[in-house]
């Protein structure tokens, strides 16, 4: 059970078995004897099929898979709960959001989009964010990206991108990569993507840690009062530890030394007690404002400036618990952008209006059956009474002989619930209008926001944006595909598409070819739905950029450090970084030539975490090596060059104390060092508190970007 402080606890419980100390038992509760040896006849004779105990384990075993979700396949969850900090009952009645201190079960959901069930945590790609609320008025799923924005403006569209992104259909490449020219013609061909894609090709895309995201709900969503008036709202996650990312180089690398890199760093901080933690807020746009932006609140295209309408913290979601079971739970959450519970509501935003058929439905081939929400993981703590009956895998047991409403027989039960009394009714939007299948005029703006975040971005970030586009691009096989792509991105920065040609070996087209067949109708083609470029009246947005991003803090929390040894190493530095980097709620791993004791200085031991073979530097966030004696054991070492070599690529900090300096002397890198470079920390003393104090404000920035050559100047 949870404890929660409002009372309500969920149960998790429900449904539990350990087997600890039980009879193995088929599923009908038999005890079974022997479960090594199928039934023969004879001891070298044919298995027979009178043995229900072999029949039944292999039809169990047959049936393990369920279909993985089209989309966001591979994810990894965790429970935990929702408090309200700053309630907002003026805007909304609901429950969950209405008292300061009340706490809301939830479980979240992080995933990728494009790869399978076991592909890389770290593809390129948008990152869901989803989260399930517990409330006590039923089943809250606010269904979020880590990207303000979407691909598309309506759902109609969404099977054709995400045909496109998946790998190809005759060969089936690439796994979880946008690289490859479907997603890219497709893309050419969508001006209306160039926003997103600005962000998908910004370092979002490659996150360090599902801990260090962002999250969004990307649509215009509404809040409803007591007295039923409505309010539009954005809703915002902003994470405790910043918005942090690896480099693509590393991401790559990460992918082949450890896939799992996020589901693990999301497990093991939870293990260790790093609560990961987020702060829930809203932009609160009211009813009177719909009209007053250049862009329109119900294009999921685009963003609100927080320039324009800041950001109010509500409450904070901390994630304290990991799943029992990943197939039980992480796999069989449900999860819908139409649960929603009383106080919040829908716009028509087109892409929302599609999402709210495309989930259940989707459910019901993913987990076989429209009883999905019986499942555990899905369970409202709200009773649930209906007259729904019956399907397969029905676990609740409804007595009596009524299910139907209005009934007489069962005394009119269930019965509905007065609006004073909590029961949903949906906003009374006046709708007056044609019949037509068409795009609003006022989502013709494809290029004003994309140019908005690019110009929002630190050098570095449009370095990246310039690089990624060049590895993409440069991937895609089909020349005119390039091209067209070229000349969407002159609609954004001029200099942005020339950077990417020369990457390319390619030119800027002179002019914008309006692609055909852009997303509109044919006798739209040419006319009222011309790409446009609107110019933001917010010039640059801080918020936008994860450099400057105003709520990121210089916390190293949870971060990994590689305590590169060998036998010889000095006892105390080690002791003192481990020391150092523990009051910090970080940790140092001892990485050496071999698993077992490493001989000290001092001839004591310690023993090493990991062996130069089992981890890599791409796994950790900076890298120590440690004064000593017998140290050339590490500069003739082609594993720790490497280590070194990567971690300097990625921008990392490298330090070393006292005679370990030498080692970064020796290093592939060393005559690129700058004496300007904070990154690297080095110092001839051993084992000194001003060393450990330099090294952990290095680690606080994260991130020694200036290394890299720039790629946009
Ligand atoms: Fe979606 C899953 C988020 C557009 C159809 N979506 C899914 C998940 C997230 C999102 C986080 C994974 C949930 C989980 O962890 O189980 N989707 C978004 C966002 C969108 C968006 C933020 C745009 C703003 N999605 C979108 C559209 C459609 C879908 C336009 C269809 C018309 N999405 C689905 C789906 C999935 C899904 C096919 C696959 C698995 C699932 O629902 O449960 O129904």
């Amino acid at each position: 059970m949870e404890n929660l402080q409002d009372g309500k606890q969920r149960d998790l419980s429900l449904n539990r078995s350990d087997g600890t100390n039980k009879y193995l038992t088929t599923d009908q509760g038999v005890k079974i004897n022997d479960d090594n040896n199928s039934l023969k006849a004879g001891e070298r004779g044919p298995s027979l099929l009178e043995d229900f105990i072999l029949r039944e384990k292999i039809t169990h075993f047959d049936h393990e898979r369920i279909p993985e979700r089209i989309v966001h396949a591979r994810g990894s969850g965790a429970h935990g709960f929702f408090e309200v900090t700053n309630p907002i009952p003026e805007l909304t009645k609901a429950g969950f959001l209405k008292e300061a201190g009340l706490k809301t079960p939830v479980f979240a959901r992080f995933s990728t989009v494009a790869g399978s069930r076991g592909s890389t945590d770290l593809a390129r790609d948008v990152r869901g964010f989803a989260v399930k609320f517990y409330t006590q008025e039923g089943i809250y799923d606010l269904v979020a990206n880590n990207i303000p924005v979407f691909f598309i403006q309506d759902a109609s569209k969404f099977p054709d991108l995400v045909h496109a992104v998946k790998p190809e259909p005759h060969n089936e490449i690439p796994q979880a990569a946008s690289a490859h020219d479907t997603f890219w013609d497709f893309i050419s061909l969508m001006p209306e993507s160039m926003h997103m894609i600005m962000w998908i090709m910004s370092d979002r895309a490659i996150p360090r840690s599902y801990r260090m995201m962002e999250g969004f709900g990307v649509h215009t969503f509404r809040l409803i009062n007591e007295a039923g008036e409505s309010t539009f709202v954005k809703f915002h996650w902003k994470p405790k530890l910043g918005t942090h990312a690896v480099a693509w180089d590393e991401a790559q690398k990460i992918s082949g030394k450890n896939p799992d890199f996020h589901r693990q760093d999301l497990w093991e901080a939870i293990e260790m007690g790093n609560f990961p933690e987020w702060e829930l807020g809203v932009q609160i746009i009211p009813e009177e404002d719909e009209n007053k932006y250049e862009f329109d609140l119900l294009d999921p295209t685009k963003i609100v400036p927080e320039e324009l309408v800041p950001v109010t913290i509500v409450g904070r979601m901390v994630l304290n618990k990991n799943p029992d079971n990943f197939f039980a739970e992480t796999e069989q959450i449900a999860f819908h952008p139409g649960h929603i519970v009383p106080g919040i509501d829908f716009t028509n935003d087109p892409l929302l209006q599609g999402r709210l058929f495309s989930y259940t439905d989707t459910q019901l081939s993913r987990l076989g059956s429209p009883n999905f929400h019986e499942i555990p993981i899905n369970r409202s703590i709200a009773p649930v009474h209906n007259n729904q009956r019956d399907g397969h895998m029905r676990q609740e047991i409804n007595i009596g002989r009524v299910s139907y409403h209005p009934n007489s027989l069962g005394g009119g039960c269930p019965y509905q619930a007065k609006i004073a009394e909590g029961g949903f009714a949906s906003f009374n939007e006046r709708i007056d209008a044609h019949k037509i299948r068409e795009r609003s005029e006022s989502f013709n703006d494809h290029f004003g926001q994309a140019r908005l975040f690019f110009n929002s971005q630190t050098p570095t970030e449009k370095s990246h944006i310039v690089k990624a586009l060049r590895f993409e691009l440069g991937k895609v096989e089909t020349t005119a595909i390039r091209v067209r792509m070229l000349g969407l991105l002159s609609q954004v920065d001029m200099k942005l598409a020339e950077q990417v040609a020369a990457g390319l070996g390619a030119t800027v087209p002179p002019v914008l070819e309006t692609p055909i067949n852009h997303g509109v109708s044919p006798e739209n083609e040419m006319g009222k739905h011309e790409p446009q470029t609107v110019e933001s009246s917010v010039e640059s947005s801080d918020a936008l950029s994860m450099l400057k991003n105003p709520t990121n803090s210089p916390t190293i929390a949870s971060r990994k450090v590689a305590i590169i040894c060998s036998d010889g190493v000095s006892e105390a530095c080690v002791m003192n970084m481990k020391e150092a980097l523990l009051k910090q709620d970080a940790k140092g791993f001892i990485v050496a030539p071999t698993l077992g004791n490493i001989l000290t200085d001092q001839d004591g031991a310690i023993a090493a975490n990991f062996s130069f073979l089992t981890a890599s530097s791409v796994l950790f966030d900076a890298v120590y090596v440690p004064d000593g004696i017998g140290l050339n054991a590490l500069i003739e070492n082609d594993d720790v060059n490497e280590y070194l070599h990567d971690a300097y690529k990625h921008c990392k900090v490298i330090g070393a104390d006292g005679r370990a300096t030498a080692v970064i002397g020796a290093a592939s890198f060393a005559a690129k060092i700058s004496a300007d470079d904070q990154g690297l920390i080095l110092t001839n003393e051993a084992a000194t508190k001003a060393f450990t104090d330099e090294f952990i404000a290095a680690m606080g920035q994260h991130r020694f970007w200036e290394r890299e050559p720039n790629l946009y100047n």
